[in-house]
């Protein structure tokens, strides 16, 4: 090995057991890593063990003070195209608009119901090129559905903060752009929710989490 393969390797082990002590301690200042989008701002990144491969994690950061944000700027929607609802899972804001449409050249429908609950939030038929909007009134999971083809199935997730994400295949995560303060962070993955304090500062900072 070089030299400079040495040096590099030794400097590497270096980082890991930084990052490792920083976990159990009050986080730090960190030196800046890379520049934020906006450097008033942080980015909170993470990784969850995944419970089972493919496993969908749902990833949360909810202010603990009462905060407004700012409304969406763009409308999400949710289509039905070729029988197949798309996307397969849709971040939406609770009391925001959200449009369904049906771009297939057969009838539609659009069942949606709580997850929890189970409770219906609206069924409506949707003919062809047309659409539907609704505003979701309170947090939560969301089951979609259409009654004529049982096989089409989706899920939303309806949040007041904006910062909600799904973890990749790999369990990680990224939240950007989240405005520095005392934030409660839950972690849905596999009908169990986990949920921990983050106080978020400028620049990034990953978050340890254990299974
Ligand atoms: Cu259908």
């Amino acid at each position: 090995m070089t030299q400079a393969g040495r040096l590099r390797r030794v400097l590497a082990a270096a980082a890991i057991v930084v990052s490792a002590c920083s976990r159990s301690e009050p986080a730090k200042p960190a030196a800046p890593q890379s520049s934020p989008p906006d450097s008033s701002t942080g980015i909170v990144k993470g990784r969850v063990p995944l419970p089972t491969p493919g496993a969908t994690i749902v990833v949360v950061l909810e202010p603990k003070d009462e905060r407004s944000f700012p409304p969406q700027s763009d409308t999400p929607v949710m289509d039905q195209v070729g029988l197949t609802f798309g996307p397969p899972l849709l971040f939406v804001r609770t009391g925001q608009p959200v449009e369904f449409r049906n771009s297939d050249a057969t009838l539609h429908n659009v069942h949606v119901s709580n997850e929890d609950t189970r409770e219906g939030a609206f069924n409506v038929a949707i003919p062809t090129d047309g659409s539907y909007t609704y505003t979701f009134a309170r947090d939560g999971f969301y089951h979609v559905g259409c009654d004529i083809h049982p096989a089409m199935s989706a899920e939303i997730v309806s949040t007041t903060s904006p910062y909600a994400t799904v973890a990749d295949s790999e369990g990680t995560f990224e939240l950007p752009d989240v405005e520095p303060g005392a934030y409660s962070l839950t972690i849905y993955a596999s009908g169990t929710k986990t949920r921990r304090d983050v106080e978020v500062r400028r620049g990034t900072m990953t978050i340890a989490t254990s299974p």
